[in-house]
């Protein structure tokens, strides 16, 4: 009756956040392995059904004055016994209960030994900062626990005093802390090929949040005296086996980019970089080198591996497109999305994340219906510059089908585009900046997919 209207959402999160990761193997590109769906689907239904009768019995709790729930009638262990002192555990973890929120590698993307990829849990996630232990994880050659005590920075080249700085060095200089996404050329790359992969952790999980802490890169280049004359562009370089360099421009150096030691009030994890890593706010995460030693001042860009051969894209014409640094503005629901599935119909709060290289986000529309109509979502303060906004927005679920789209559109006017729209420019053969609109498919059933809809 009236009971649906009141009913909160409920959402069955994606099935790896329920059960034992054994599950995450049998999850292909294509989506579950059948029999394992059927089971998923039977226990689905069970837990429904617990649900909806609880339901039931929440509806006559007004009526009758306390209906016996135990959780309530008998005192928890935890109310009338001594709790565990403090510093039990000196570096803070998560509850138990939370132990399935992790990063988790792609079942359909191949490991080359060390060189590979975890995804950050945003279907988990709220707000706009990420864990430190859930910041997603790139590494083209595994990654290393480096003593910061004989970690080394140089600056050299067009400058007119070369220096080796140590850690301590840096972190006596004058320094800022910003918030900033960092997200990888290559997030969402399976979608242009239009393999659906399964939950939004693996189609859009190459993107985290921080705060970070370091000293302006301009500051150190002012230090080292570089050369303003012919000083056009950078190179960065890391200090891992797998030689990452990349070509930043002068004017981008001395804008906004950090070297940065701090990330979320703490050293960097070493995953992320230990000691020391390059923040480059707006651009692609490739270019924030990781464990940071040395950066040489240059005339020309350096057209590196890294540049030359990967992180190009094929244009219709045959043409390379090379050198894109920008994040262009991008959004997703993270909640209700794929793999999810909805337990009831009435309300339901739609959220997601928003964000864009060239500057703050002004709007976020939500469609539930493919794109035909949309509605103005709320963004979430604080709404800051190369950063993660959230946003929220109500919905109401009449039962029947429907198409879940964001819509996200930056301070520049750049407005979000559809698959389609960004294929006609790209053509077809491109792996890296896919910043179309997601389309989450609601069924009956309640079972949220990943689909595509131009
Ligand atoms: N030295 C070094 N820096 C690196 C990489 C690397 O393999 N080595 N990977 C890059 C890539 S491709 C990305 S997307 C980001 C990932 O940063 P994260 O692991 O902190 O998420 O780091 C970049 N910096
Ligand atoms: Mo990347």
């Amino acid at each position: 009756m009236a009971s649906e209207v009141k009913t909160v959402g409920r959402i069955l999160p994606a099935p790896e956040n329920f059960v034992d990761s054994e599950l995450a193997h049998e999850i292909t590109t294509q989506g579950l392995n059948e029999s394992r769906r059927g089971f998923l689907l039977k226990s689905f239904a069970a837990a429904s059904a617990a649900l909806a009768s609880s339901a039931a019995a929440a509806e006559t709790i007004g009526k009758k004055v306390l209906g016996g729930d135990p959780n309530i009638l008998t005192l928890p262990e935890h109310s009338t016994t001594l709790g565990k002192p403090v510093v039990t555990n000196p570096y803070g973890m998560p509850s138990r209960f939370e132990a399935n929120l992790q990063r988790r590698e792609s079942p359909g993307l191949t490991r080359v030994s060390a060189a590979s990829v975890s995804f950050a849990p945003l279907q988990g996630l709220f707000g706009i900062i990420t864990p430190s232990g859930l910041h997603f994880e790139r590494h083209h050659q595994g990654w290393h626990d480096i003593d910061p005590a004989q970690h080394r920075f140089m600056i050299n080249g067009l400058v007119k005093n070369p220096k080796v700085y140590t850690m301590d060095d840096l972190m006596r200089l004058p320094s800022v802390s910003r918030m900033h996404f960092i997200e990888c050329g290559a997030n969402t790359a399976m979608e242009w090929g239009n393999v659906a992969v399964p939950t939004v952790q693996y189609s859009h999980g190459m993107l985290s949040c921080s705060e970070f802490t370091g000293v302006p890169l301009s500051v150190l280049l002012e230090d080292c005296g570089y050369d303003k004359k012919n000083g056009k562009y950078l190179l960065a370089e890391g200090g891992d086996g797998s030689s990452m360099t990349r070509t930043i421009s002068i004017d981008r150096a001395l804008d906004d980019v950090i070297v940065a030691w701090g990330m979320n009030g703490e050293m960097l994890r070493p995953e992320n970089g230990y000691p020391l890593r390059l923040v480059v706010p707006g651009v692609q995460g490739v270019s924030w080198v990781k464990w940071l030693r040395r950066i040489e001042v240059g005339d020309k860009p350096y057209g590196t591996k890294d540049e030359a051969i990967h992180y190009i894209d094929v244009m219709p014409n045959g043409q390379y497109r090379q050198y894109t640094s920008i994040q262009e503005c991008k959004s997703v629901i993270t909640s209700p999305s794929a793999g999810q599935m909805l337990l009831d119909k009435g309300f339901y709060n739609i959220t997601g994340l928003a964000w864009s290289g060239r500057g703050k986000i002004k709007r976020v529309d939500v469609s539930a219906d493919g794109g035909k109509n949309w509605r103005t979502a709320r963004l979430e303060t604080p709404v800051l510059s190369k950063c993660l906004t959230r946003f929220n927005i109500d919905w109401v679920w009449d039962g029947s089908p429907a198409i879940l789209q964001s819509r996200a559109i930056d301070e520049t006017d750049y407005v979000q585009p559809r698959i389609n729209e960004l294929r006609e420019v790209r053509g077809t053969r491109s792996i890296y900046h896919n910043n179309a609109i997601q389309s989450w498919k609601v069924a009956e059933s309640g079972e949220l997919s990943n689909v595509q809809v131009y």
